[in-house]
C-alpha cells in the first residue's frame, strides 16, 4: 500500500501546476502555494493558467481535492515541500536564485521536525548545500536530524505526450540516506518510471544540467554545421537525414533560428557561473551558448542576403514573422528566438507584423491570411503543425517573394516551383 502524505507544492508553473494535479490524483493531501493571486483564483475555478490540455482536464476533475493558496505558511502542515519555483538567469546569464532563497526563507520561518523538503527547480550543483541549506537551518532545525533535503529535477517537457509526469523515469540526490529512501518513496507514488538515487543531492544538481547543457551543445554543432552547408550549398536536413540512418552513434539535432525555453538556453550557464567560481572555465559550453545566440542575426541576414539579389532592402520592408513560442504547437515564449529577432527588425527599421496562434494576445495582426497579406516578406521562426501544413498557394495569392524557413519545416521545392525565393537554415 503506497504511503500517502500531506504535500506542499511552492509554485504552480510549468512544473508545479502539473506535480501539484499528479499528487492530487494519486492520493496525497496537497496544497498548492503561488505568490501569485490572479493564478491562485484561476485555479481554484479549475481553470489552468497555461494552456497544457491535460492540466486543464485534470484541474477540472481535481481542484475540489486540492488546496490553493498564496500564503507559503501552509507549509507548516505538510509531511512533504517540493519547490517548483524559476531558476532564470540576469541579463548577464549569472545564475537567478532569487525565488528559490525566498522560499527556502519562507519555508524554514515555518520548518517543522521531520519535514522533507524536495527542490524540483534546476540549480547548479552546490546550491542545495551552500544556499538553500543554511537559509533551513537558520530555523534551528539541523538537516539529516531535524528535517531532510533533497533534490529530483523536474523533467517536464511541455507538450511531450509520450513523456509524462505519469511515467518519466526521475533521478533524486539527498543529504542523507533516509531523506533519500523517503524521496524515492514519494516519486513511486506519482510516476511508473524507474526512479533512481544517486550518492549526492551534488550529483542530482549536476544531471539535470547535463541533460540539458548536452541538448544545448548539440543544437549548436548543427547549427554551426548549418552555416557552413549554408556557405557549401548542402541541404543539412537531408545530410542530417542521412547520417540518422547509423543504427548507433549519431542523435539528431536540428539547426533553427535560435534556442529558447526556459531550459536549454538558461540551464548551461548554471554550470559555466558555478565552474567560474571554481577555477573552471567551460570554453566549449559557452561557445556552444554563442552560437545558437548567434542564429537570430544569422536568419534576419539570410533574408537579408536575398534582399540584396533582389536589389531590395530591409529598411522600410514589410516583413510577417509566423510563430512567437519558443517551440512548436504551445504558447511559451520564454527567451523566444522570435523576441531577439522582432528587435533586430525593428533596429534596421523594418514594418514588422507577428502572428502566432497560440500567442495571439503578443500577435499584431489577427490570422494568417491578415499577415500574409500585409507582407512582401516571410520569416517562419516556429514550427507550429498549422505553419507546417500550411497551404503554400497563399503565399503565391498574397504575392510572397522571400520565405525563411527558421525551423526548415517547409516544402522547400513546391515553394521555389511557385517562383517565390525560400531560403532555410542550413539548406
Ligand atoms: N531546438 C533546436 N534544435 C533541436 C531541438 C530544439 O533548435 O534539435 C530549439 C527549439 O526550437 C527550442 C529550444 O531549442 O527553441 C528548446 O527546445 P527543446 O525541445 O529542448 O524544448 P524544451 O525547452 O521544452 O526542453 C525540454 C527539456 N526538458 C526539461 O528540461 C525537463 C529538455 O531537457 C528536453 O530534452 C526537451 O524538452 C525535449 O527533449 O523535448
Amino acid at each position: 500500500m503506497a504511503f500517502m502524505s500531506n504535500i506542499s507544492i511552492v509554485g504552480l508553473g510549468y512544473v508545479g501546476l502539473p506535480l501539484m494535479c499528479r499528487c492530487a490524483e494519486v492520493g496525497h493531501i496537497v496544497v498548492g502555494i503561488d505568490n501569485d493571486k490572479r493564478k491562485i483564483e484561476l485555479i481554484k475555478k479549475g481553470i489552468s493558467p497555461i494552456k497544457a490540455k491535460d492540466v486543464e482536464k485534470k484541474l477540472r476533475l481535481l481542484k475540489d481535492k486540492v488546496k490553493v493558496t498564496d500564503d507559503i505558511k501552509e507549509t507548516k502542515n505538510s509531511d512533504i515541500i517540493i519547490v517548483c519555483v524559476p531558476t532564470p538567469v540576469n541579463e548577464d546569464h549569472t545564475p537567478n536564485l532569487g525565488y528559490i532563497k525566498s522560499s527556502a526563507e519562507a519555508i524554514s520561518h515555518e520548518l517543522k521536525k521531520n519535514q522533507l523538503i524536495i527542490i524540483e527547480s534546476t540549480i547548479y550543483p552546490g546550491t542545495s548545500e551552500e544556499v538553500v541549506l543554511p537559509i533551513l537551518e537558520k530555523s534551528g532545525l539541523k538537516t539529516g536530524k531535524d528535517f531532510y533535503l533533497a533534490h529530483c529535477p523536474e523533467r517536464i517537457d511541455p507538450g511531450n505526450k509520450r513523456w509524462t509526469i505519469e511515467n518519466l523515469p526521475r533521478v533524486v540526490g539527498a543529504l542523507s540516506q533516509d531523506g533519500l529512501k523517503k524521496t524515492i518513496d514519494f516519486y513511486k507514488t506519482i510516476t511508473t518510471g524507474e526512479v533512481i538515487g544517486l550518492s549526492s543531492i551534488k550529483a542530482a544538481e549536476a544531471t539535470k544540467i547535463m541533460e540539458n547543457t548536452f541538448r544545448d551543445v548539440n543544437i549548436a554543432f548543427v547549427n554551426e554545421m548549418a552555416k557552413s552547408f549554408d556557405k557549401a550549398g548542402i541541404d543539412i536536413i537531408e545530410v542530417i537525414r542521412g547520417a540518422s540512418n547509423k543504427p548507433f552513434g549519431f542523435l539528431p539535432h536540428y539547426p533553427g533560428c535560435g534556442v529558447g525555453g526556459h531550459c536549454i538556453p538558461v540551464d548551461p550557464y548554471y554550470l559555466i557561473e558555478k565552474a567560474k567560481q571554481i577555477g573552471f572555465d567551460h570554453n566549449f559550453l559557452s561557445l556552444a551558448r554563442e552560437i545558437n545566440n548567434s542564429m537570430p542575426i544569422y536568419t534576419v541576414n539570410l533574408l537579408e542576403n536575398e534582399l540584396k539579389k533582389i536589389n531590395k532592402n530591409i529598411e522600410n520592408s514589410n516583413i510577417g514573422i509566423l510563430g512567437l513560442a519558443y517551440k512548436k504547437d504551445i504558447d511559451d515564449l520564454r527567451e523566444s528566438p522570435t523576441l531577439r529577432i522582432i528587435e533586430i527588425l525593428k533596429n534596421k527599421k523594418a514594418n514588422v507584423k507577428v502572428f502566432d496562434p497560440y500567442i495571439k494576445e503578443k500577435s499584431n495582426v489577427n490570422n494568417m491570411g491578415d499577415l500574409l497579406k500585409k507582407s512582401d516578406y516571410i520569416i517562419l521562426a516556429t514550427d507550429h503543425t498549422k505553419f507546417k501544413n500550411m497551404d503554400i498557394n497563399k503565399l503565391k495569392e498574397n504575392n510572397i517573394k522571400i520565405i525563411i524557413d527558421g525551423r526548415n519545416c517547409l516544402d522547400k521545392n513546391k515553394i521555389k516551383d511557385l517562383g517565390i525565393i525560400y531560403k532555410g537554415v542550413g539548406r
